[in-house]
């Protein structure tokens, strides 16, 4: 398969802590155009990204969701691979990110923190309760709609997409629940997905956002609209 036209997408809301630590091991020429889409930071990162001359978009809502959004629509890239620089993915996956999807003709490529050989957050806890509760909404989505391969990371957003195949699932949501649903509609549409291991760190600094509770309602509320819809995505 040929060389897709690559866009990288630095995903930020209050980063300067971990930002500055990492920054210099992404790898920027992976890709034909880099940018990144920022929530409403107050705390520098805007400003470092762009001494950095990294192209800053905001969003006219807050959330990852909206982000995601914003940044299929401001690119003729025909792939996406979306990063989160705050520590917990690992920028030297962002090429094998790109490669994997090329490689593998696939509409969509997840940085699983859950196949064999990679590493969670958690897996240093004898309780991983993110980690379970992640991995029983991977199963239900697998069980309801996969045909293909078992994805075993539904939600991890770190993840490469092809713009077409994105648009196609219509998600029209603003929040942490965006990747859940994409993995979704992708095995509604019978899209294919892979999956490569990558290793989940700790963030570098700052503050989550993703609270578990609210975050689990959205999920499951989500979940439950997706059931109704049956194979239909809208
Ligand atoms: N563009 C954009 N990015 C966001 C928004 N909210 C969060 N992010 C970024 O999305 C990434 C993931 O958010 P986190 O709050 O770290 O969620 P998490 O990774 O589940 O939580 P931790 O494990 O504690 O890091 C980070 O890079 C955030 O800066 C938003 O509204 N817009
Ligand atoms: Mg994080």
């Amino acid at each position: 398969m040929s060389r897709l036209k690559r866009a990288l997408v630095l995903l930020t809301f209050n980063e300067i802590e971990a930002l500055p630590k990492l920054f210099d091991r992404i790898p920027l020429s992976a890709a034909d155009e880099v940018f990144a889409v920022d929530g409403g930071s107050k705390d520098g990162t805007v400003a470092y990204l762009e001494s950095k001359g990294v192209r800053v978009l905001g969003q006219p809502r807050r959330g990852r969701g909206c982000a995601f959004q914003v940044a299929v629509d401001a690119t003729d890239a025909e792939v996406l691979c979306y990063f989160s620089p705050d520590g917990n993915e690992d920028p030297a996956d962002i090429p094998k990110a790109f490669e994997t999807l090329e490689a593998g003709g696939h509409d969509l490529v997840v940085a699983s923190r859950m196949a064999k050989g990679a590493h969670n957050e958690e897996d240093d806890q004898a309780i991983k309760a993110r980690k379970w509760v992640n991995m029983a909404f991977t199963f239900l989505a697998n069980a309801l709609w996969n045909r293909g391969p078992y994805v075993t990371d539904t939600i991890n957003g770190f993840r490469a997409v092809r713009a077409d195949s994105f648009r196609r699932c219509a998600c029209r949501v603003d929040g942490f629940v965006i990747e859940y649903l994409m993995s979704i509609r992708m095995m509604k549409l019978g899209l294919r997905i892979g999956e490569f291991p990558t290793h989940e760190s700790a963030r570098l600094g700052g503050q989550s956002t993703a609270h578990s509770w609210p975050t689990g309602v959205e999920f499951t509320r989500q979940l439950l609209k997706e059931i109704r819809l049956g194979r239909r995505v809208s």
